[in-house]
């Protein structure tokens, strides 16, 4: 069992578990400083006083569960499980590194202690309702904590499992919710409005309780005599302050997903009196070598050839580097002056780049509104909009605007064939440290796969821009961008043709200093048969992977490549993928997605086609796995990815035929 502590003793700890993690986020190099920080006094009051737990035994069935339902505070979970004793607390350091046990957000099969997996807002309550259920059943006599953010609550999910709590009597269930005031676009009443929210847990039919957050003593005599109640599931509303303990970071919604540089957390570990407790070049070392090893095993993995190809390291074929979603924002820039566009922000505003539709043009503000963290509910409101004439751009993250509300999609949006444009932004492996849960790698298949449905998997920023608009003011019924978060290769610029539903193609001409001027590129239709070695069809950000693989095996072994561009997944160029089928015979097809996403539909082409005897193919992409934190260009490495990878996968098709 472990240690229990007194509320006195545990308050000469938070400061230090505080420094602890800013350590970590900031060697991470990203995290969520501000909630864990708010949540830090009740991290430390659970584990190391109130929940029965046995950090030696951490199956042992009768211990208490604490779930983290607002996973990105998992900086704050891991410090907690350091400190009674799960692992030594140093081992921290590692946060968010290549294949770490402490993934961006809490993975149950890598980290012993962590209860469940979470990262995508509003679904831990409906775990902890499971468990607490469970024990019910079987009699046990051990309690399940949650924890949720305030901003989360905006999730309907919440809602449904604080009914199903009430109406199974769950008084072994207690929810904390850190009622810190703000959430990522701001303050939670502007986002969202949660007042009074102590009134709607009672109205549920919750023992409700409102405290100070940070008053370790508080929270241990609450939850003794919230134990008491009989019948009811238990609220404790912690009133917090984001960023507690570093004034620089209190109350300011910047410091949500910010790390802090070393010289702030100097400060912030003088402010917090813990400069001498916390050896930060310990573990400084700690990360170091852990990332040394990762580095060793990812470049055994990486295709060898003459020259080193990693982006820009050559004096020659120098490319320009731009994130996607940038696309995506100066398209709503220059459209937005359409009436009949708004805007739904999903509280992730800025980085998903919706706030470009009113940045420069303040007036088009009463075109925005703020839905708070509710992708389901916001779907369908964009439904209604649409269904009244407007079009309206829903956007977050691929794997929440995707899947978190596929029926929402399908049933309303595509069925009623509605005109509602959804952005899904940071698609693919490349997000990075965020890890798994925030990486998108089906929409493909999933988004692709609905009636009505247009999908476009643009390769550039440039060519975001361009596809937005067209879906946005051209296209009338449901339609979908995907775009990535990393700042990757352009590879069009303005007039590059993008033609919604027709393939471009790319030759690799000569080495030039430009990446882009390298190559030649054409309207599918335009394109006459050179006779190439091989084709390699790509969408979004791995066509300039591709486009690398072409340079690399021209300028390696002679080999000579023809790269499509296939910008829209749905309608999918059929034409050009048979011609080239039939012209070159060897296709391979790459994607930062699951396998097969783009690769099925070309092989289903080929095979419809009755050219599949005379055709050769492969794909390249994420082998039937989840994603791992890490940096970008180390996890496109890792998972085989990259212009190398395609290239040796060329090479060895060829070889095979
Ligand atoms: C389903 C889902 N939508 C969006 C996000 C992106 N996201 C991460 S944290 C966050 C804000 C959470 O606010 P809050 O619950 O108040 O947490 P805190 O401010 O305490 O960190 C959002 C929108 C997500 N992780 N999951």
């Amino acid at each position: 069992m472990v240690k229990k502590y007194s509320a006195s003793q545990i308050n000469k700890l938070t400061n230090y578990m505080r420094g602890v993690c800013l350590t970590a986020i900031t060697l991470a190099g990203s995290g969520h400083p501000g909630g864990s920080l708010s949540i830090m006094d009740v991290v430390a009051a659970l584990y190391l006083n109130l929940a029965n737990h046995d950090p030696k035994n951490p199956k042992w069935d009768k211990r208490d569960r604490i779930i983290f339902s607002a996973g990105h505070k998992a900086p704050a979970l891991y410090t907690g499980l350091g400190i009674s004793g799960y692992f030594p607390i140093e081992e921290i350091a590692t946060l968010r590194k290549f294949a770490s046990k402490f993934q961006g957000h809490p993975h149950q099969l890598k980290l012993a202690g962590v209860e469940a997996s979470t990262g995508s807002l509003g679904q831990g309550l409906s775990i902890g309702v499971g468990m607490a259920i469970k024990a019910k059943l079987e009699k046990e006599k051990h309690y399940v904590y949650v924890i949720v953010g305030d901003g989360e609550c905006d999730e309907g999910q919440i809602w449904e499992a604080v009914m199903e709590a009430h109406h199974y009597s769950l008084d072994n269930l207690i929810v904390f919710v850190d009622r810190n005031h703000l959430q990522i676009d701001g303050p939670t009443e502007k986002v969202m409005k949660l007042t009074p929210l102590e009134d709607k847990f009672k109205a549920f039919g919750f023992q409700t309780y409102n405290i100070d957050g940070h008053n370790v003593e508080k929270i241990i005599a609450t939850v003794n005599k919230a134990k008491k109640t009989k019948g009811k599931p238990i609220a404790i509303i912690c009133q917090t302050i984001k960023g507690k303990g570093v004034s620089f970071m209190e109350n300011l919604a910047g410091w949500h997903g910010k790390a802090p540089s070393e010289a702030q957390l100097s400060a912030a570990l003088k402010e917090l009196k813990v400069e001498n407790q916390i050896d930060v070049e310990k573990y400084k070392k700690i990360a170091n070598d852990f990332q040394k090893k990762a580095d060793k095993k990812n470049n055994q993995t990486v295709p060898k050839f003459k020259k080193n190809y990693i982006w820009n390291s050559q004096p020659i074929m120098k490319a320009v580097m731009e994130p996607t979603r940038a696309g995506f924002g100066k398209a709503l820039e220059e459209t937005g002056d359409d009436k009949r566009v708004v805007v739904l922000g999903s509280d992730i505003s800025d980085s998903v780049k919706v706030t470009d539709f009113y940045k420069k043009n303040p007036e088009r503000q009463n075109r925005f509104f703020s839905m708070g963290i509710a992708e389901q509910s916001t779907t369908c409101v964009a439904a209604g909009l649409a269904r009244e004439g407007m079009i309206p751009v829903v956007s977050t993250y691929g794997v929440f605007i995707s899947q978190r509300n596929a029926d929402q999609m399908r049933t309303t949006v595509c069925y009623g064939n509605l005109n509602v444009f959804f952005a899904g932004a940071h698609g693919g492996i490349s997000v990075g440290p965020d890890g798994p849960t925030h990486q998108s790698l089906e929409e493909i298949s999933v988004v692709g796969i609905l009636p009505n449905m247009t999908l476009v998997a643009p390769c550039d920023s440039i060519e975001t821009k361009k596809a937005s608009k067209y879906l946005l003011l051209k296209v009338n019924g449901p339609k979908y961008v995907r775009f990535a978060r990393e700042a990757t290769p352009v590879v069009t610029n303005e007039e590059t043709p993008f033609v919604f539903g027709e393939a471009n193609i790319y030759r690799f001409r000569k080495e030039t200093p430009n990446f882009f001027d390298a190559f030649e590129i054409y309207k599918a239709h335009d394109y006459k048969n050179e006779n190439e070695d091989l084709t390699i069809i790509a969408c979004g950000p791995e066509l300039p992977e591709a486009l690398k693989a072409a340079w690399i095996l021209k300028k390696e072994k002679g080999v000579e490549t023809r790269v499509i561009n296939m910008h829209t997944i749905k309608p999918l160029d059929k034409k050009t993928i048979i011609r080239t089928a039939k012209e070159t015979k060897k296709i391979i097809t790459a994607e930062e997605h699951q396998k097969g996403g783009l690769g099925n539909l070309v092989a289903g082409a080929i095979m419809e086609a009755g050219i599949n005897k005379q055709s050769k193919m492969a794909m390249v992409g994420v082998e039937d796995r989840f994603g791992e934190t890490g940096q970008p260009w180390e996890l496109i490495y890792a998972f085989g990815l990259s212009g190398e990878h395609i290239a040796s996968r060329a090479i060895s098709l060829l070889r095979a035929s």
